[in-house]
């Protein structure tokens, strides 16, 4: 062990050379595929492309953990090294922070069914922080410490000729260091670049209630008549809904109107069903409280859903007997789902049309969107429009692209 250890230590400095430049990279590389992740825009353009970056994410962030062990080896020789430089050590220690915080929540977010949806959402809390206060820091320090920087020739911006009409005892020196005007450019530019990102996302971990009224959450639906709460959603039984949800779309987000929208209920039943939206909003509706889990890690509680349980549709239409599977069809176009004849048949599968006592916005899948809440969320199909009984499986969009069929929290 001990003859080990120094082996590991002999040839200490340029280790740490390295060690620091493989770090950078896995910074690098965990903050694109990360950001990918995040940002709602790269889902519908990804696709499958999804599950790469994220597998590629989570190695890198689990390959990680060799670096870190790897500089605690060696940390007692370079703390010595770096005595009397304090803001070089706090450096180190802010980055092993880091890196072993993204590790910690990382791991718990990964395995989110181990963990389940009150680890996950806090797990994903501590991620966002750390992403949001570590990458500007992390940048900053690599941008700042970048060879060219420290050149002597390039340190300083003279100004004017060097002592042209000073005094010759006055210092003819830089009013202001190179290095300080880039840092403060940088600094300057990175928080033009994340602040605004970074507020809204403070605010809505901050504020309670309805979050998406104070988020941009917008409705481009033009539904007439809107829908009148029923006494339970307004004010909503649930007393509003904690959390915020992220707008998740494969497609642009579709809206509908009076001529555009329709309900449909078909396939392997005894009545082909369709409705217009007035025909919708006269169905008898009932109110349901319940929480919402994505698989990325994020929850809302407390929902208010005011709608009609699916099951009301089958027994409309009637199931034929060869019927196994119910198919559940996106007005998008695109995204689709499924489930069991008995899973469909619970009781708290609602196809909701309203949230908090309010429609539900077209960037939360409103007129109409699924609601299943023993499930992760991939299965509340947005913009939901077709019903369809049929007599095989059938694997659903994220199924298909790596989510398990399994989706039960
Ligand atoms: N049509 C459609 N429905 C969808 C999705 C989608 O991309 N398109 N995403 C699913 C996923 S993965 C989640 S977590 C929730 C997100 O709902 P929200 O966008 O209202 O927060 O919708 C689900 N239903
Ligand atoms: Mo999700």
């Amino acid at each position: 062990m001990a003859k080990w250890l120094a082996a590991i230590r002999k040839g200490y400095g340029k280790k740490l050379a390295s060690l620091h430049a493989w770090n950078g990279w896995i910074v690098v590389i965990l903050a694109l595929t990360g950001l990918v992740l995040f940002q709602g825009l790269w889902r519908g353009i990804l696709g499958e492309g999804r599950v790469v970056i994220r597998f590629l994410h989570i190695v890198v962030g689990i390959a990680s953990l060799l670096p870190v062990v790897y500089y605690l080896l060696l940390a007692g020789k370079h703390w010595k090294q770096l005595r009397g430089k304090t803001a070089q050590k706090v450096n180190v220690v802010i980055v092993l922070a880091l890196l072993v915080g993204w590790l910690l929540s990382g791991l718990l977010l990964w395995q989110f069914k181990a963990a389940g949806p009150r680890w996950s959402s806090n797990a994903l809390y501590v991620h966002d922080l750390l992403t949001w206060v570590g990458l500007p820091y992390i940048i900053y320090h690599s941008l700042t410490r970048l060879k060219w920087l420290k050149e002597p020739h390039r340190r300083t911006i003279k100004t004017g000729a060097a002592g042209e009409g000073l005094h010759p005892a006055a210092k003819p020196e830089a009013v202001l260091s190179r290095r300080a005007f880039i840092r403060t450019a940088i600094g300057a530019g990175l928080a033009i670049a994340v602040g605004p990102s970074f507020l809204r996302w403070i605010g809505s971990q901050l504020s309670s209630g309805t979050n998406y009224d104070q988020e941009a959450v917008s409705d481009a639906n033009k539904l007439f008549p809107a829908p009148a709460p029923l006494p339970a959603s307004s004010p909503p039984i649930g007393g509003g809904s904690k959390g915020s949800f992220r707008i998740y779309t494969v497609t642009p987000i579709p809206h509908f109107d009076n001529s555009t929208f329709s309900f449909t209920v078909d396939g392997l039943v005894n009545k082909k069903l369709q409705w217009n939206w007035e025909q919708f909003v006269a169905l008898k509706r009932e109110v349901q409280v319940s929480d919402f889990h994505c698989v990325t890690g994020w929850s809302v509680y407390n929902n208010t859903w005011e709608g009609i349980k699916l099951k009301d549709f089958l027994a409309m239409a009637g199931v034929k007997p060869g019927a196994k599977t119910v198919k559940l069809y996106s007005g998008d176009g695109v995204y689709t789902d499924s489930l069991t004849l008995d899973q469909a048949s619970m009781d708290d599968v609602l196809v909701a049309l309203m949230h908090d006592g309010k429609p539900i916005p077209s960037d939360l899948g409103g007129p109409v969107r699924l609601v299943v809440p023993k499930m992760y969320t991939y299965k509340s199909v947005k913009w939901l429009n077709r019903i369809e009984l049929i007599d095989s499986d059938h694997t659903g969009y994220w199924e298909e692209r790596g989510y398990s069929n399994d989706a039960w929290v």
